[in-house]
């Protein structure tokens, strides 16, 4: 599977998911072989990263990558982002370690990416399913992606969804050292990004589960960053639409700006 996209790496952030990190590694060694695993660990109390080195040491399949302190998921993604960059990994995944994400499907994810630059993991797509979720959460979401594709204009149902697939080249064409988001808007920016460069972004379907063990790190604050960002990012966006528009009406004066990162991003 992906050989001809190259070796495959999936990064796992974590923070306090000891009760997960087992679970979730040994998931993935069964549905993958193939595949290495690098945990994004920012110091968790409860001591992840001590077992993440146990797993580390039985496993070579497993690399730790240990960081100083709580970030937050975007600046651990990144980090493992570099790390596999650096390393030659042709394909490289975001996957939760709270068993949201099964990693049963992670080929589901590999496939598409055959004809594709980016394939999220989509919960709002026909055959996406969500297990075990609150309603109030449900909303949340889908109120968080029709905002999106409001603002933004763009055609993705699950924005903000977290289990991704991407081919190296499309991370090194999106300018990662430009991104600040750090929560569920981390996703929306990579995919927007992609998206602007002219990368081909596909949904797949997945069933997401609601973590069993541990505790949600999902915040009011998390919340209101991935809604003042997408606002910002639309009014930009608009405003540069609206720029175009009247350079071209301006005859003799047509400035419209074409190609590829078409506009400034924050
Ligand atoms: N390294 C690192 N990982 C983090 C941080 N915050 C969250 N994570 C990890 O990112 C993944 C997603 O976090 P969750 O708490 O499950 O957040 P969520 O999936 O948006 O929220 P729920 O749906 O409620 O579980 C998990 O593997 C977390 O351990 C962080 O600051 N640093
Ligand atoms: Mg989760």
């Amino acid at each position: 599977m992906s050989d001809d996209l190259g070796r495959v790496l999936v990064v796992i952030p974590t923070y306090n998911e000891r009760e997960n990190i087992d679970m979730i590694t040994s998931r993935l060694r069964a549905a993958v072989p193939e595949a290495h695993i690098l945990i994004a660990d920012d110091n968790s109390p409860d001591g992840t990263g001590r077992r993440a080195d146990e797993l580390a040491a039985t496993d070579d399949h497993i690399q730790v990558l240990h960081r100083l302190g709580k970030e937050g998921l975007g600046a651990a993604y990144l980090a493992g982002f570099a790390w596999g960059l650096e390393r030659g990994y042709g394909v490289i995944v975001e996957l939760d370690a709270d068993g949201s994400h099964q990693p049963e499907q992670l080929p589901l994810l590999l496939d598409a990416l055959r004809d594709a630059d980016m394939v999220k993991g989509s919960r709002w797509v026909p055959g996406g399913k969500i297990v075990n979720w609150p309603k109030s959460r449900e909303l949340i979401s889908k109120s968080g992606s029709l905002w999106t594709r409001m603002m933004l204009g763009i055609p993705l149902k699950d924005a903000t969804g977290g289990f991704n697939a991407f081919r190296a080249d499309t991370l090194r064409g999106i300018e990662l050292d430009r991104i600040a988001s750090a929560g569920y808007c981390f996703q929306i920016d990579l995919a927007w990004r992609s998206l602007k460069a002219g990368y081909r972004v596909v949904e797949v379907p997945i069933t997401f589960v609601e973590r069993e063990y541990g505790q949600s790190k999902m915040s009011q604050k998390i919340v209101a960053e991935a809604l003042l960002r997408t606002t910002w990012w639309g009014m930009k966006h608009r405003s540069g639409q609206l720029r175009d528009l009247a350079a071209h009406a301006r005859p003799g004066k047509n400035k419209a700006r074409i190609g590829k990162n078409h506009h400034e991003l924050p």
